[in-house]
């Protein structure tokens, strides 16, 4: 149905946590597109990712977040942690993301920031993966004790389990009348965008440990020929060592890289993909904030 907007409500809805609770699943499975990219890898997340949802009597405007940075203070790090609070600053609820029965110092220190006078949902992520479910109650109610919070949600954000509750909780903060964004909307970032982080999901699934964190993609043109699109990205990387293992043996890996970043982009993009990926080598990326705002790091 379209959207009434007689009834309609409005609002900025901040996903916040430590990395890897499932923010970026959360989102994804909210807008019913990947929009944000997932990995088991911390900090996959670089970028503030708006994803819009609209119902019949809500706009909800989601912002993802990066996980707070504190231990390395690069450029790239420090724009993150500008990208987390701006998403703070400007919100009008936010949804504090916890893995059930995981509660310790990091997600105090993410819980420590954010602001005391907006509404805050409790969102306890991956119950399915929770043996004992006796814990749940009791870890709920140890959680409720450090902050009054909006509501307390269950959810498993992978299985698209308690989202329509959780859904329910937050329209009833969202304080503003009529739409903010058209109702097809789905993000406010571009294609362009969308497509390197798709391959930027790619190194952080199919390559070690460290190489990710030192790799970026850089989208050299992007061309729209009636429903196909021609797509031609290089693969960033800070030292010689890494664009061989980028391309790996005989070039395989970076072919699986295109083709699993290529057949993402038709998906979302509903229509044909030709995607040429190439590696090279620029020293001292990360600290380089001319080429971090080339990139789209604000
Ligand atoms: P983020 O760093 O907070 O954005 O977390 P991601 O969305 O990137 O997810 C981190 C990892 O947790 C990925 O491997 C996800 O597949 C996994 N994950 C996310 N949500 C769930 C969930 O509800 N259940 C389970 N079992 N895994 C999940
Ligand atoms: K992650
Ligand atoms: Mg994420």
């Amino acid at each position: 149905t379209p959207p009434d907007n007689e009834k309609i409500r409005s609002g900025y809805v901040a996903i916040v946590g430590r990395p890897n609770v499932g923010k970026s699943t959360l989102l994804n499975h909210l807008i019913g597109e990947k929009i944000s990219i997932v990995s088991r890898k911390a900090q996959t997340t670089r970028h503030r990712i708006t994803g819009i949802l609209t119902q019949d009597d809500a706009q909800f405007v989601f912002v993802d977040t990066p996980g707070f940075q504190t231990q390395h203070t690069n450029a790239l790090n420090r724009a993150m942690n500008r990208g987390v609070t701006q998403a703070l600053a400007d919100v009008d609820v936010v949804l504090f993301v916890i893995e059930a029965g995981r509660f310790d110092a990091k997600d105090q220190k993410v819980l420590d920031l954010l602001p005391k006078d907006r509404p805050v949902i409790l969102v306890v992520n991956k119950v399915d993966k929770l043996e004992d479910k006796g814990r749940l109650l009791p870890f709920l109610a140890q959680i409720a004790e450090k902050r009054n919070f909006a509501a307390l949600l269950p959810v498993s954000a992978a299985k698209g389990r308690q989202l329509d509750e959780l859904l329910t909780e937050t329209r009833k903060h969202l304080p503003n009348p009529g739409l903010m964004f058209s109702e097809d909307e789905i993000t406010d970032r571009s294609e362009r965008f969308l497509a390197a982080e798709y391959i930027r999901e790619k190194l952080f699934r199919l390559l070690g440990d460290e190489l990710p964190y030192a790799a970026t993609v850089e989208i050299e043109k992007f061309e729209v020929e009636g429903r196909l699109r021609r797509i031609y990205a290089a693969i960033v990387v800070d030292r010689p060592g890494h664009k061989a293992i980028v391309i790996g043996k005989g070039g395989a890996t970076l072919k699986r890289i295109s083709t699993e970043a290529r057949q993402d982009m038709e998906r979302l993009f509903d229509g044909k993909v030709y995607l040429e990926v190439w590696v090279k080598v620029k020293s001292g990326w990360a600290d380089d904030d001319r080429l971090l705002r080339s990139l789209g790091y604000e």
